[in-house]
């Protein structure tokens, strides 16, 4: 019953194309990251995490804002108030914003912020204006304005998931690098600690419109504006970072609203909503949840994982638990195959062996067209890996099926008892509901070059072990995207893929990286980042740091030096990418 699409069988082969390289050094020893994106759900528990953004930022650049400061204007204003005081501060709520109003406005003077109706803590924050709004129906949103060492910058921080809440991680983030930050709810509250909640759609499609465009994009004008009347003079440049939805909603800025940023850094995008909820989410879970025997146990994964690195960890040179050119690996699953008599709880048995095919094949049209890539090999293990997105910790845990469940039963069927493995795109009625939501939530026009033209700059990063999304889906964007402006495409955007990195962070690979850094220098300077150094810490230890390449380069040995470090490496085409 689970037909949906032709899923292709026979050997995982991985031919597609890319490559990195460079080298480039990294302290090592550096203080440990605290801010390494947070991949997604934990192991299929009861409460997912959901993605947060991006951010992978080093400490250094947490606590000490990256720019000079300029001297803030000591004048005042056609406006009345002395700009950039708690005066000023104080003075923005009485401010009018069409459909807006703001809440509150106050000086947080202590260097630590507890989050509203939250246990989290934010520590170590410059004394910042805090502006608390919503705009109609019901954005919420809040302005992050930092009272000294303003770097001149504007920065919008995208959400995760269903969003549903102010990403205050985000917020501390910016405000860290002495930017004015701006978050959104997106329009909606979702249901505490329930980060894939679509429950609040129900039969509410503006709040989806909201979601998919409408509140980032007026948080991001109204935000700019609080900043413009807080410091008496607009930011010099305006950037927007996310992961994830957060990714998603770079590149719809980019599409739509191409003149918002001057900067847009957009990681491992859900921008292609329909399908990755269709062909990704529901997908794999509908493989993995067919019948009692194709159900995976998580304890079974670490099989699959030693089995893909046994095959194509120690190609690239390095047997580190990292395969850096999954595009060339080839996994034979007959190894992991039961044999007659075998006890099934430590091989895979055939119908498993099935599912993992599926899940590497990738979802496909009835008439063969690949409807969503399937996940590159690498970097099934650990916590954040296939255990928490594709099996759970039991049936129907896996956070793919939690996210499918409520996208499906509430925003695209509006019926509360609808169950989504029934759905199927093949059917008329299944597609037609599924593709009305397209216009308000897909970001799939990779038509830059408006946003090209005004001189807007956006990094793509994805991470090769994403379990949640394909890095193959960002690596087909970023090609439809040089299809249509041709050479000039890396003058003004650039994919950087991360080995062995998982969902926005985790996983074996480097996964500590400052693209916020590098889209600054970018958009500050003019110099488009030539590589992106990461890091790997183990238990807060640096012990690994290796250049991110932009697309399509991959980063390969020098046959110099110590292989731990970056500048041993450099960036260049070869591998699975260079035959594509
Ligand atoms: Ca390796």
């Amino acid at each position: 019953m689970n037909s949906r699409w032709a899923a292709e069988l026979g050997e995982r082969v991985c031919a597609f194309a890319l490559v990195f390289l460079l080298g480039g050094g990294v302290a090592l020893g550096s203080p440990k990251v605290t801010t390494k994106a947070q991949a997604g759900a934990s192991g299929g528990a009861q409460q997912p995490k959901v993605p947060m953004a991006p951010v992978n930022v080093p400490p250094s650049q947490q606590t000490i804002p990256t720019v000079a400061a300029p001297p803030l204007p000591p004048v005042m204003t056609m406006m009345g108030p002395m700009t950039g005081t708690k005066e000023a501060c104080e003075g923005l709520r009485s401010l009018k914003i069409e459909d807006t109003a703001i809440e509150a406005a106050g000086v947080v003077d202590t260097p630590r912020f507890n989050v509203p109706n939250s246990t989290a803590v934010y520590r170590n924050l410059p004394r910042f204006c805090r502006v608390v709004g919503v705009t109609r129906p019901a954005i919420r949103f809040e302005v992050w304005l930092p009272m000294e060492h303003w770097s001149g910058r504007y920065e919008v921080v995208g959400n995760g998931g269903m969003a549903g809440v102010v990403n205050y991680s985000s917020l501390a983030g910016g405000l860290r690098r002495g930017n004015a930050t701006a978050s959104t709810n997106t329009g909606h509250a979702n249901l505490p600690g329930e980060g894939f909640d679509a429950s609040w759609s129900m039969d509410k499609p503006e709040l989806v419109e909201d979601f998919g465009h409408r509140a980032l994009h007026l948080t991001t004008v109204n935000g700019k504006r609080l900043t413009r009347e807080f410091y008496g003079r607009p930011a010099k440049h305006s950037i927007y970072v996310g992961c994830s939805k957060g990714g998603g909603q770079g590149l719809m800025e980019a599409e739509r609203y191409p003149n918002d940023f001057d900067g847009i850094v957009a990681g491992d995008p859900a921008y292609n909503w329909t399908h990755l909820y269709a062909g990704a989410h529901l997908y794999y879970s509908q493989a993995v949840l067919k019948d009692p025997e194709s159900y995976i146990q998580p304890a079974k994964v670490k099989i699959l994982a030693d089995a893909v690195n046994r095959a194509c960890d120690g190609k690239d040179g390095f047997a580190d638990g990292v395969v850096n050119d999954p595009f060339s690996c080839k996994v034979d699953l007959s190894q992991i195959a039961c044999k007659e008599g075998e006890d099934v709880g430590g091989c895979f048995t055939p119908k498993q062996i099935e599912v993992v095919k599926k899940i590497w094949a990738g979802s496909k049209e009835e008439n063969g067209k690949q409807f969503f890539p399937g996940l590159l090999p690498g970097g099934e293990g650990g916590a954040n890996g296939w255990q928490a997105w594709v099996t759970g910790s039991a049936p129907y845990h896996g956070t793919h099926w939690r996210a499918a469940d409520s996208f499906f039963r509430y925003m695209v069927m509006g019926d509360e008892s609808y169950d989504a493995l029934d759905f199927d795109y093949n059917r008329e009625h299944d597609r037609k509901m599924l593709d009305r939501l397209a216009p308000m939530l897909n970001a799939d026009d990779a038509d830059l070059r408006p946003f090209m033209k005004r001189g807007g700059k956006l990094i793509l990063y994805h991470g090769l072990s994403d379990p949640d999304i394909s890095a193959v889906n960002t690596i087909n964007f970023y090609q439809r995207v040089t299809e249509i402006v041709g050479p000039q495409t890396p003058g003004f955007a650039r994919l950087f893929l991360a080995p062995g990195m998982q969902h926005c962070g985790g996983g074996p690979g480097p996964d500590a990286f400052d693209a916020v850094a590098a889209i600054q220098r970018w958009v500050d300077e003019g110099t488009a980042p030539e590589k992106i150094v990461a890091s790997h810490y183990t238990e807060g230890v640096l012990d690994r740091s290796r250049p991110l390449c932009p697309y399509p380069q991959m980063a390969v040995y020098s046959g110099k030096g110590n292989a731990v470090e970056a500048s041993s490496w450099v960036c260049k085409v070869s591998g699975g990418l260079a035959k594509k």
